[in-house]
Parts: C-alpha cells; sequence; structure tokens
C-alpha cells in the first residue's frame, strides 16, 4: 500500500509537468485533480477551459469510489469506476461550454457528493442531437417498452428517456458489440426520471443491463431479467 502512495504521488507529479509543458504549446489535455473524501469531491478548478480534460481522480475516502461527470440535465459524459482506497484515475473527457457537475460516489451507491464546475470558451464536444428518442420504464425486474432498438442503424443517434417505476434504483448500460460501455442512464432512484444520447457508430450485436446488486439475494440485476441485446444494422 505504501508503495502504491508513493507512485501515485509520482505520477501526480509527472502529469503535473506535463500540464506546465502543454499549457504552453497548446496541446493536450489540461489536469484537473478531483480529491473524493467520505464526504467530499474536491476539484483544482471549478472553472475549466472547453476542451479535453484529464480529470485525475484520487480516492481518499475509506471505501471503494468511483467519479462521474454529469452533463446539467443528469446526463452522463464519462465515469470511471472500481477506484480502490489510496489510488487514483484518470477520467478524460471532451467538454464543450456549459455548467457540469463533479459526482464523487464512495461505496458506489446512493447519490453520492456532487461539486458543480464550469466549463468555459470555445471548442470541446457538444452533445450529439439525437435522430429519435425511445422513452421506457425500468422495474423490478426489467425494462418494459422498450421499441425500436433493431431498428437502429449505424450512424444514428438515439435519446434515450428511461423512468424508474420500481422499488429500486435501475440503470441501463449499452455495450459495445466488443463488450465495452457505449454509455448509459446512470443508476435512477426509484420514481426518477434519466436519459442519455448515445450515437451507435457501428453495425453489430450491442446488449443493455443493469448491472445494480439487490440486496435482498445478492444477485446483480442482470441475473433478474434486467439484460437484452439487440442489432444495430449497415448504414
Ligand atoms: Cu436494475
Amino acid at each position: 500500500m505504501r508503495v502504491d502512495l508513493k507512485r501515485a504521488g509520482v505520477a501526480l507529479v509527472a502529469s503535473t509537468l506535463l500540464l506546465v509543458g502543454c499549457a504552453n504549446s497548446g496541446g493536450d489535455a489540461a489536469l484537473v485533480e478531483v480529491t473524493g473524501t467520505n464526504d467530499g469531491c474536491e476539484p483544482s478548478e471549478s472553472v475549466l477551459d472547453a476542451g479535453k480534460i484529464d480529470f485525475e481522480f484520487t480516492n481518499e475516502a475509506d471505501d471503494i469510489s468511483e467519479l462521474y461527470v454529469l452533463r446539467e440535465n443528469g446526463d452522463v459524459v464519462s465515469e470511471v469506476e472500481n477506484v480502490s482506497t489510496g489510488t487514483s484515475r484518470t477520467l478524460t473527457v471532451d467538454l464543450a461550454e456549459g455548467d457540469y457537475v463533479l459526482n464523487c460516489k464512495p461505496g458506489q451507491n446512493g447519490d453520492g457528493i456532487s461539486t458543480e464546475i464550469s466549463v468555459t470558451g470555445d471548442g470541446g464536444q457538444e452533445q450529439a442531437t439525437p435522430d429519435r428518442t425511445i422513452t421506457f420504464d425500468a422495474h423490478d425486474f426489467g425494462y418494459d417498452g422498450i421499441e425500436g432498438l433493431d431498428e437502429i442503424a449505424a450512424g444514428e443517434t438515439i435519446r434515450f428517456e428511461m423512468t424508474n417505476s420500481g422499488e429500486q434504483a435501475h440503470e441501463f448500460e449499452v455495450l459495445l458489440p466488443d463488450g465495452e460501455a457505449l454509455g448509459e442512464v446512470a443508476s435512477i432512484n426509484p420514481g426518477d426520471q434519466g436519459g442519455a444520447t448515445l450515437t451507435f457508430d457501428e453495425s453489430g450485436e450491442y446488449m443493455f443491463q443493469c448491472i445494480l446488486v439487490d440486496e435482498s439475494t445478492g444477485k446483480p440485476h442482470t441475473e433478474l431479467g434486467m439484460v437484452g441485446s439487440f442489432t444495430v444494422s449497415q448504414a
């Protein structure tokens, strides 16, 4: 553990030096350190320049943690999970002007701790404009009313709007044909709504799932029915 902490410290210094170099050349991502504690989620800066940003997340909480970068409407821009106590992970995002939220989640459940940040200036990736919207329900344990998934063609951007009509939190994570995450409607509490705008660049077989764990059975929701697949056709 002591060695890991030292390594993390060295990496931090190296990254900071890199940032100084990049700031001069106008090159790569800017580095922002985010420190997560049991009751805090503190960025080193809260007003950032538009463009690529490396959030270096250091987990100083007592439990395993994760960091989300959220849009003002709650959409997930990106996230990093399974960050052990005393370690750091970097999350790279490309943000256009606007207000965003950093959400640290020690214990990897519940609402976590949110800190607002703002991004100013030109550049960065705007959220894509959807070609259409798919509205559906999540419940214990399944998804209702998801229609039109098999009609998606490569290149399309789909807005997913999910209502949680269940008794516990649910999510809707979409996996690419290679199993990597494309994006997600992050964990939504009972009675709440959430969304995601996802662009399907490639054709093939995609999966969707909720991997939250049911406390009474100890089983992930995938095992209780919250999983499925669909095919994205060629453009
Ligand atoms: Cu679920």
